[in-house]
């Protein structure tokens, strides 16, 4: 039973990820989250290194590329999906 509930909740995350990335496409999203003008992993690296707790940025906002408030995985993630052009 237990193993159903873990298989079904894993099968929700999978569907709601998925749907997820049509949400991904904004070209609203500000993905240069280190400002330096230009988007690549190092933007993607540099909110990482923020989660981590390894500096302050200068302007957290730019590290919110979604721009729901909260800097998150997520926001490196968006960055590595426009990169590898997969949204
Ligand atoms: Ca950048
Ligand atoms: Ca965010």
């Amino acid at each position: 039973m237990k193993l159903k509930r873990k298989l079904a909740s894993f099968v929700v995350a999978g569907i709601m990820a998925v749907m997820s990335c049509s949400a991904l496409t904004s070209s609203a999203y500000n993905y240069d989250a280190n400002g330096d003008g230009d988007v690549n992993m190092s933007d993607a690296v540099y909110i990482l290194q923020y989660l981590c707790g390894n500096f302050e940025p200068a302007d957290l906002n730019k590290c919110d590329v979604d721009g729901n408030g909260v800097i998150s995985p997520m926001d490196a993630y968006i960055v590595q999906g426009h990169i590898i052009n997969l949204w």
